[in-house]
């Protein structure tokens, strides 16, 4: 069976998803496109043999030739087609922030949870990359002990100059909110927001790099080094301090070379380049799953606490002190069998 799957919002990383079910993955075709600028739409539509293109996202939604819907427009627009998708009981892969608000993620979990499925998949894709669930691995196997801290760093290479402080978090952040609460399967409790020394790259008021500290409920620490003006490249850092021993993302997916007294390796230029085989993998999972009648991974619970954590950290950021994360209770949907 091919699933046939609509795409909303056909911008940079609607284009890449597009392009794998296309022509990396198997298993599903886009059956249709649109987006707010509909040049664009019918633009990449003219790749893509038989897609329909819709005028709005509610009308793909609506689609009866539209089993699935991909959400890959801009974020204030998610909670929308998400609860669209929702009414129509199609599946939704839904690309980060589920939702930009708290309110409005509490609306997206009240929903799902009133239909009584899971119908939601939030697109963090981290969790589907191969060194992660390695780190993962080591660190749920115990043959290093109990995690005790987590240091991670974050590293853009640059951003556009709209990029705000705030977005250092919801934007970026948001990924290493996301696997702290995966690695460690547990909640954030709090968040402090430190200002180091500012980048000279970064212009006036804008705080660049940042200090993330979360603490676990458990007690575990994460610290996270956000930074957007990196320059040498998009790097990704991670380790986890356990009793018994530590477990570290690679330094390189690529080979080192030794030479001349010296070694190198290719420090990835974007996101694209790091994850791509990451999200390959979310996709071949989310399409198996749906294909069989079901969702996986990030829920939309996993979205909801990601942006409540997101706006405990601009708080911080801006109120200097530590914040409490402050979550609903767990609905039974969500509760891991
Ligand atoms: P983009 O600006 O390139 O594309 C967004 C598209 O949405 C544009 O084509 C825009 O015209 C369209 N759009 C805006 N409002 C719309 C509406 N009401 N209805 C339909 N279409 C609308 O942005 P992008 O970089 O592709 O990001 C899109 C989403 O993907 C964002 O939520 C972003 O956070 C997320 N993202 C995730 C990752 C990741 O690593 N998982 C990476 C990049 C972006
Ligand atoms: C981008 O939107 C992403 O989600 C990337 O994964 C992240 O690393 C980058 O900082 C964001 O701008």
């Amino acid at each position: 069976m091919t699933l046939n799957v609509g795409v909303i919002g056909t911008g940079m990383i609607g284009q890449d998803h597009i392009r794998r079910i296309t022509h990396v993955l198997s298993g599903a075709r886009v059956a249709a496109v649109t987006d707010v600028d509909l040049d664009r739409a019918r633009t990449v539509a003219d790749d893509l043999p038989g897609a329909v293109v819709h005028e709005t996202g509610q009308a793909l939604i609506a689609d009866a030739g539209v089993d699935a819907v991909i959400v890959t427009s801009w974020g204030p627009t998610h909670e929308e087609y998400v609860l669209a998708g929702i009414a129509a009981g199609k599946q939704v892969f839904c690309e980060k922030p589920l939702a930009t608000t708290r309110e409005a993620c509490e609306r997206i979990v009240d929903a799902e949870v009133a239909a009584g499925r899971r119908l939601v998949m939030v697109g963090f894709m981290r969790r589907y990359d191969a060194q992660y669930g390695a780190m993962k691995a080591a660190v749920t196997g115990g043959a290093i002990g109990l995690p005790l801290l987590m240091h991670a760093a974050h590293r853009n290479p640059s951003v556009p100059d709209h990029y705000t402080s705030d977005m250092i978090i919801n934007d970026s952040t948001v990924h290493d909110i996301d696997v702290a609460r995966w690695m460690f399967d547990d909640e954030i409790a709090a968040i402090t927001v430190l200002k180091p020394r500012r980048s000279t790259k970064a212009r006036e008021g804008f705080n660049d790099p940042l200090f993330v500290l979360m603490e676990m409920a458990s007690g575990v620490l994460v610290d996270v080094e956000a930074s957007v003006n990196a320059g040498f490249g998009y790097d990704i850092r991670g380790e986890v301090v356990c009793e018994d021993g530590t477990v570290e993302l690679s330094e390189s997916a690529g080979a080192i070379i030794k030479s001349a007294a010296q070694f190198a390796g290719r420090v990835p230029q974007s996101w694209p380049e790091r994850f791509a085989p990451a999200f390959d993998t979310e996709f071949r999972a989310w399409i198996a799953a749906v294909t069989a009648g079901g969702t996986t991974g990030p829920s939309a619970w996993d979205g909801y606490a990601a942006t409540v954590a997101c706006d405990t950290a601009a708080a911080a950021l801006h109120s200097g002190q530590r914040e409490p994360v402050v979550l609903r209770e767990r609905p039974d949907l969500y509760k891991e069998a």
